[in-house]
């Protein structure tokens, strides 16, 4: 069997490239159980459309295996339909949400014959087995039954029995459901990522670690891995979904984790990491065992997260009980000393009734509770914004940026970006905001464009209203040009004002009783204003 796995590019114009963690799982389970195959690493190579096709027209293959997420509908839709063209007999799988959350559609509209959903590192090597020996993928449960779906008017699938967590297209071109498959229980037997199946160097040479304030070596010399920690979240946001959206919430155990570290570290020099992860820390109990392992590893790593505003933002749990804050701030500092530099938090919006539609299950409050406490352990901290919601208003707009002035914070600003299997997308199609789901699908860009606007103000009024805040935001605490305010790319470039360093002298920082140095900096006055080291700031 001819077997091709294609690891297409999500954003060719983009300087950077960073290893792709769920690929990169799903081809080392299929190298484990013995398969050869070719990998076509679009993303890496910078292969054109032209060059893919040629690839296609000189290279026969009997099962091409790719793997997106559901904003690249329209270039999946492309090469599907070129694949099949130049490969007539050849049998297309496609993984991740791309395929998992709009299944019906997908196969209205390509030639595609497999999806695999949602988690697929069991799932793949099931299928491969099955096209490798010609068995069965399953068959349509008489009486034929159809499965309700929120993508539009495309035909629904059909309930089937077989390989669990596959959607196909049988003999008789009915789209078959064989149903969910149950989450893989525990990760840490998952093996780690193979990276050797990928250029790793070449990866390297893009992959930045955009940190500034690193300690533990010279900046420049910060070779950066993401990693897996956990899978799925134990919230429902009305504007997220990810491919492991029914699946329970399961973290790795810290020894798992630290072992994958410790291998990069051995086999590929690393020494910085991102946790890719949609959740990486859920409670204070088990984040607190986790950066406890880390500091006894001694790693000598840093590392990034995304952490929502209630790990150290809360101080009343639900039981009306107090989270001491000295136990919040401990954490903090311990992350620090770990060698955390910077997290991504969660704003999202300043106005507590739209966290509430958005299901957020935060107060805006929180977010500035956390910084208090990043800032006096020296943390940098970020924050996603989501403008856009039904309820939005200038004055909820003027809420938000409000709230980002108060914690001195120049956020990520996106808008709504309605995607399927969430509330807002059933909200969408609802209320008529969606009612040709290709052509949606097909025009969909990214959460930084104004999409969708299901509010009553104009596209102009919302624009003007970010744009004025982000303005003043920019003026205080950023560093971007005008046109970048909203497509800002990355966020050293507008944190390093909260970065714990003064200009062009090493300064030394206490951190839990030890000396942590803080490198030199050739900022400009102006970038390296600091907000972190500046007692009393939010007091
Ligand atoms: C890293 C990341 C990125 C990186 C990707 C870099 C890279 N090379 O991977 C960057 C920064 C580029 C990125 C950008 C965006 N991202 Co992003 N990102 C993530 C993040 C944090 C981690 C992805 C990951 O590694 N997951 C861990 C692995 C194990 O899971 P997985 O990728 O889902 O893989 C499993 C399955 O999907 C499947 N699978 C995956 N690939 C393949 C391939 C094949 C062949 C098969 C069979 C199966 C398969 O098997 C895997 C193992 O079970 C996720 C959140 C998350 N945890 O998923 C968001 C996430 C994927 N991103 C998301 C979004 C929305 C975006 C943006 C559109 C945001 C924006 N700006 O608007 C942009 C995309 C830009 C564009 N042009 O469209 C959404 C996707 C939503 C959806 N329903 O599709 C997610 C889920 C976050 C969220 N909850 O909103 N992102
Ligand atoms: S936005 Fe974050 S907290 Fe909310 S469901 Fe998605 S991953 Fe979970």
């Amino acid at each position: 069997m001819k077997l091709l796995f294609v690891n297409p590019s999500l954003r060719p114009d983009a300087p950077h490239r960073y290893l792709p963690v769920g690929l990169g799982y799903v081809v080392t389970a299929v190298k484990e159980a013995g398969f050869d195959f070719d990998l076509l690493d679009i993303d890496i190579s910078k292969y054109t459309d032209d060059y893919v096709e040629k690839y296609l027209i000189e290279n026969n293959f009997d099962v091409i295996a790719i793997g997106s997420i559901v904003t690249h509908y329209k270039w999946i839709k492309w090469f599907i339909h070129t694949a099949k063209q130049h490969n007539p007999g050849c049998k297309i799988i496609v993984g991740n949400s791309v395929g998992s959350s709009i299944s019906e559609v997908l196969f209205a509209k390509s030639p595609v014959d497999i999806i695999i959903v949602n988690e697929a590192d069991d799932t793949i090597i099931e299928v491969l087995n099955a096209i490798n020996h010609n068995s069965s993928l399953g068959q349509v449960v008489e009486p034929i039954e159809k499965i309700p779906h929120n993508n539009g008017d495309f035909p629904a699938c059909v309930k089937g029995i077989g390989i669990e967590g596959i959607v196909f297209r049988d003999q008789y071109n009915r789209i078959v459901n064989n149903g969910r498959r149950k989450a893989i229980k525990r990760i840490d037997d998952l093996p780690y990522p193979d990276w050797d199946i990928f250029d790793v160097d070449e990866y390297l040479k893009v992959s930045p670690f955009g940190e500034t304030n690193v300690w533990k070596y010279p900046k420049e010399e910060a070779v950066m891995f993401p990693i897996n920690t956990a899978r799925g979240c134990v919230f429902k946001c009305t504007f997220c979904h990810y491919v492991f959206w029914n699946d329970p919430y399961r973290h790795r155990s810290p020894e798992s984790v630290i072992g994958e570290i410790k291998r990069n570290q051995e086999k590929y020099g690393a020494n910085a990491f991102s946790f890719w992860d949609e959740l990486t820390f859920h409670k204070l109990g088990p984040t607190e065992k986790f950066i406890d392992a880390l500091l006894d590893a001694d790693l000598g790593i840093h590392w990034t997260c995304a952490i929502r505003t209630d790990l150290i933002g809360k101080d009343i749990d639900d039981k009306g009980n107090e989270i001491p804050y000295e136990r919040r701030l401990t954490l903090a500092r311990k992350m620090v000393e770990s060698g955390c530099v910077s997290v991504g938090g969660s704003l999202e919006s300043g106005n507590d009734e739209i966290l509430k539609t958005m299901n957020k299950r935060i107060k805006a409050e929180y977010f500035i509770n956390q910084i208090k406490i990043a800032r006096e352990v020296g943390l940098v901290i970020n924050t996603s914004l989501v403008i856009g919601y039904p309820e939005e208003t200038k004055e909820t707009i003027a809420e938000t940026m409000k709230m980002c002035d108060k914690a001195k914070v120049y956020p990520s600003p996106g808008f709504l970006l309605p995607l399927p299997e969430t509330g807002m997308w059933d909200y969408a199609i609802e209320n008529g905001h969606i009612t040709d789901v290709d052509k949606f699908l097909t025009d969909m860009t990214e959460r930084q464009d104004i999409v969708l606007n299901m509010t009553k103000m104009s596209d102009k009024e919302i624009m003007d209203e970010t744009l004025s805040g982000l303005g003043k935001l920019n003026k205080k605490f950023g560093n971007l040009n005008k046109g970048k305010l909203i497509k800002s790319g990355g966020y050293y470039k507008h944190s390093k004002h909260q970065i714990t360093k003064q200009q062009n002298k090493k300064v030394k920082h206490i951190v839990d009783n030890r000396m942590l140095k803080i490198v030199e900096s050739d900022e400009t006055i102006k970038e390296s204003l600091n907000y972190a080291t500046v007692s009393d700031t939010l007091k």
